[in-house]
């Protein structure tokens, strides 16, 4: 009975882990998840983490979701004592590297022109561009606040 009880919970563990993997060539993503938005509200965020496990440089050259009318790549910088955000045209994915998305620093995807309200617990579909790597569509999960 023991046994059983942790097959299942390993099965479990790996299916989780498995829902937040993505590779597409030598790019390797997790981490997906996105903040959670009010009602009427009409940005969100959504952040992913970029491994590079390739010998060459790759670039993430646009994102799509449903749930928006645009997705841009931003980077966040400080301007004097203001935080400015940039949209950057394409991230450049250096070899052996790994980007971090996260809120309020460094970069992240503004969802512009959201169609919904994002719902914790909710998952989204992001669809990312590379140069080299591809297409690849993933999921992003609504952090709960
Ligand atoms: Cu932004």
């Amino acid at each position: 009975m023991k046994r059983c009880m942790f097959t299942l919970a390993t099965a479990f563990a790996l299916n989780l882990a498995l829902a937040d993997d993505y590779s597409v060539g030598s790019l390797h993503i997790d981490h997906a998840h996105a903040r959670a938005t009010v009602p009427g509200q009409s940005t969100g965020a959504a952040y992913i983490s970029v491994e590079n496990k390739g010998n060459v440089s790759d670039k993430l050259l646009s994102v799509a979701s449903p749930v928006a009318k645009s997705a841009e790549v931003h980077s966040m910088a400080m301007d004097g004592n203001v935080m400015r955000m940039r949209e950057v045209s394409e991230l450049e994915l250096k070899p052996s590297t790994r980007i971090v998305m996260q809120a309020g620093d460094g970069y992240h995807i503004m969802l512009v022109g959201l169609k919904q309200a994002l719902k914790p617990g909710q998952k989204i579909p992001l669809s990312l561009r590379f140069e080299k790597a591809g297409k690849i569509d993933i999921e992003a999960s609504v952090d709960s606040r």
